[in-house]
């Protein structure tokens, strides 16, 4: 009774009444809000499921520059969930504020030990397409997979390695994760 009779002044008061929990299984969340996105660059595992969340009443979308993904328009507390199950650097902005710019960062996940050798992993899934590249030190990009479906490599060569990726799903195509590196003795 007395929760209702808030609810209804805050309305009243012209105040934004934002959900409690939202259903994001411990993912991270972007807030798109005040005319960002909040945190506008965010790197985050292999796998992670991120939650946009839309509080603001003006309808906003993430929308991948890419063309990966496309919320449409949410607002007034709605959310928008999308898994990144391969490595790569994703673009985003809002289709109705184009200044509005974000940025998912995935990088290259690793196993393994400097003595015993790495495996590498840059997807959890299949339906795409990647380039896998690596660097010794800081000598130029080497490739070590190119258009390739596997999704994870063995990798055990003597060093202090760089590693990146990139994804391609039909005529999308991120960019280069960031770098990950792996050394082995
Ligand atoms: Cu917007």
């Amino acid at each position: 009774m007395i929760t209702r009779v808030v609810a209804g002044l805050l309305l009243a008061a012209g105040l934004s009444v934002v959900p409690a929990a939202s259903t994001s299984a411990g993912g991270p969340t972007v807030s798109v809000a005040d005319m960002q996105f909040t945190p506008a660059t965010l790197k985050t595992g292999l796998g992670a499921t991120v939650t946009w969340s839309f509080p603001d009443s003006i309808a906003h979308t993430t929308t991948s520059t890419q063309g990966f993904w496309n919320s449409g328009q949410k607002s007034g507390g709605a959310s928008y969930q999308r898994t990144f199950g391969s490595a790569g650097t994703y673009p985003y902005h809002c289709t109705i504020h184009p200044e509005m710019r974000g940025s998912i960062r995935v990088p290259v996940s690793r196993s393994g030990s400097t003595s015993s050798g790495w495996t590498l992993r840059w997807a959890t899934g299949s339906g795409a397409t990647y380039d896998v590249q690596v660097r010794k030190g800081h000598r130029t990009w080497k490739a070590l997979k190119n258009d390739t479906s596997a999704t994870s490599a063995s990798f055990h060569r003597v060093g202090t390695w760089s590693v990146r990726a990139r994804t391609q799903i039909g005529s999308s195509t991120s960019g280069w994760s960031p770098a990950v590196k792996v050394r082995s003795s």
